[in-house]
């Protein structure tokens, strides 16, 4: 199967060859630090986030847009090699990187921290785009994420499902939130993590179904989640607020990729 079929097919793909250079992702790492110490080389701040400087470093990290705040997130975000593997992987004529979520998962020795993934669907949360929009996540490692690490984890096949609504992002306990989603007359499906070098990628399709579980590993698991869209895709009814508010301005949400 080439790379697009077995997107299509699993609702994910792992680009498990490094996309950015070793260098870019040590300095991108730097302005994820630099950002939670609320410093920002840009002149800018993110937006207010489930996380703000100053909060518990215990904590699952989650900054919105923080390629606001950083210029070498900025490189990461606005990176054509993404673009490409996005464009080989959905067949698009465009790809526009249309937010970010910087996602931090501190290594823990208990499940006190809360620092699990529920399992969920990413369109669960992103109503602000009309029905049948192309919209997806490239899921970019800034650090080594072995299976210690609490990897990404997607449910194979799942993007067949439709939305179901039911998924939770902040859900603690996977494998109770697993059988209910999967209920009692669908098939288990498998579910596959996504081991990754830093500066590797994984793709998934806003309908497969995701989560990921304690980082028990000693050090801190770092990415950056960039959520896309293509040519086929629409704000609801036309309307460019909420989540699609800052589309117009590519200084913000960059095109990636242009055929
Ligand atoms: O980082 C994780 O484990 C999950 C991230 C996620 O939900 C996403 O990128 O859509």
């Amino acid at each position: 199967m080439t790379p697009a079929e077995n997107y299509a097919a699993d609702g994910f793909y792992l680009h498990t060859a490094p996309i950015l250079s070793a260098d870019l992702v040590r300095r991108a790492a730097a302005g994820q630090e630099a950002i939670c110490r609320g410093e920002y080389n840009t002149g800018s701040p993110p937006l207010q986030s489930p996380w703000n400087p100053g909060d518990s470093p215990d904590k699952l990290v989650k900054i919105e847009q923080p390629q606001f705040a950083d210029n070498a997130v900025w490189e990461v975000v606005s990176n054509t090699g993404i673009g490409e593997a996005a464009a080989e992987l959905t067949g698009a004529e465009m790809v526009q990187v249309w937010w970010v979520q910087m996602l931090v998962k501190p290594s823990t020795e208990s499940s006190e921290t809360r620092t699990n993934i529920g399992w969920h669907q990413d369109r669960q949360y992103w109503k602000a785009w009309e029905e049948g929009s192309e919209l997806f996540t490239a899921w970019v490692a800034l650090t080594d994420v072995e299976e210690d690490c609490g990897p990404m984890k997607f449910l194979r096949g799942s993007n067949h499902w439709g939305l179901l609504d039911s998924g939770d992002f902040y859900g603690q306990d996977l494998d109770d939130q697993a059988k209910q989603i999967q209920g009692t007359n669908r098939e288990a499906a498998e579910d596959v993590q996504a081991i990754l070098s830093a500066g590797a990628v994984s793709f998934h399709h806003c309908l497969t179904f995701h989560g990921s579980g304690p980082n028990l590993s000693g050090r801190s698991r770092r990415s950056l989640a960039l959520h896309m869209r293509t040519e086929k895709s629409r704000p609801k009814n036309d309307k460019k607020e909420g989540l699609t508010r800052f589309i117009d301005d590519e200084t913000k949400c960059p095109v990636i990729y242009r055929k």
